[in-house]
């Protein structure tokens, strides 16, 4: 079975499609702020295929556009199961590609899961890649407002690895930058990765957006974070991505 054919049959069943989530945690408090929203698909075979080999497929196909629904809604879902619960509610961050952002009436999408599950809408983050930027800036920057306007939060995601426009950074309605886990990793061996991570921090902040750290492994890596000012990490230091049970129970008895 192809991956292509496979993904239409997963969209159908409902079933082979799941979501992990991972924590992102207040570097300062410890305490749970938000957790990214990462697609798993189950094999027949008992395996589970990761985003990085299907997601490419998915984009090629057009099938991005269902598949990325059905993401945007299971973690809208989420959301609502533990408002019902009582919970504090963690933000949910949601990756959306480029093929997806470009895609018709995605707004309108955004608008429709928000007013289904009924839930505050900073409680959900979109993220979004430079790349979107790319093809129709004055486009993509319109489409930004309206996504802005639904009330939703905004992260640029894997920041600093794609067309890293400061005019365009400056100009984004965003929320957040997540600076991408190549340069966290080399930061503490690399004076040029520590410098880079340093200036996105303080660039970030001079433009009043929170900066989140990505693939934090270990004290060193949190040290150097802390030192520049990060606000939030994410990484396997802090947790892997896991189930939605999981996650919730972090959420009932936080560190
Ligand atoms: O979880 P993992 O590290 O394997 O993810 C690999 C890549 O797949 C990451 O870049 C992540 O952004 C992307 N990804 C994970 N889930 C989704 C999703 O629901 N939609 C899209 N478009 N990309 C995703
Ligand atoms: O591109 P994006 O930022 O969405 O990618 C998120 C991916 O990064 C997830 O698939 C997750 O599995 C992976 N990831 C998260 N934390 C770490 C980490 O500490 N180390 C490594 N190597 N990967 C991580
Ligand atoms: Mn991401
Ligand atoms: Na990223």
């Amino acid at each position: 079975l192809s991956i292509e054919n496979g993904l239409r049959r997963a969209l159908e069943n409902e079933s082979e499609l799941f979501l992990e989530f991972q924590p992102q945690v207040d570097l300062v408090s410890g305490q749970l702020i938000a957790a990214e929203a990462l697609l798993r698909w189950h094999q027949a075979d008992g395996t589970v295929m990761m985003p990085g080999r299907f997601i490419p497929v998915a984009e090629e196909t057009g099938l991005i556009v269902p598949i990325g629904k059905w993401v945007l809604l299971s973690a809208c879902a989420t959301l609502a199961r533990w408002q019902e619960a009582g919970l504090p509610l963690p933000r949910i961050a949601v990756n959306i590609g480029a093929p997806q952002f470009e895609s018709r009436d995605f707004c309108d999408l955004v608008a429709e899961a928000l007013r289904v599950y009924n839930i505050p809408p900073d409680r959900l983050e979109l993220e979004l890649t430079e790349s979107i930027i790319v093809r129709d800036a004055e486009s993509a920057l319109r489409e930004m407002a309206r996504l802005k306007a639904l009330g939703v939060s905004i992260a640029l995601d894997d920041f600093g690895t794609g067309y890293s426009s400061l005019s365009y950074l400056s100009r984004m309605p965003i929320d957040s930058v997540k600076v991408d886990r190549a340069f966290v990793m080399r930061s503490t061996e690399d004076r040029n990765a520590h410098t880079i991570v340093r200036s996105i921090v303080a660039l970030s902040h001079s433009l009043g957006y929170t900066v989140v750290a990505e693939g934090v492994e270990n004290l060193a890596q949190l040290r150097l974070l802390r030192a520049v000012g990060c606000d939030l990490l994410q990484g396997f230091l802090l947790g892997r991505p896991m189930s939605e049970r999981a996650i919730e129970a972090w959420i009932m008895s936080p560190m």
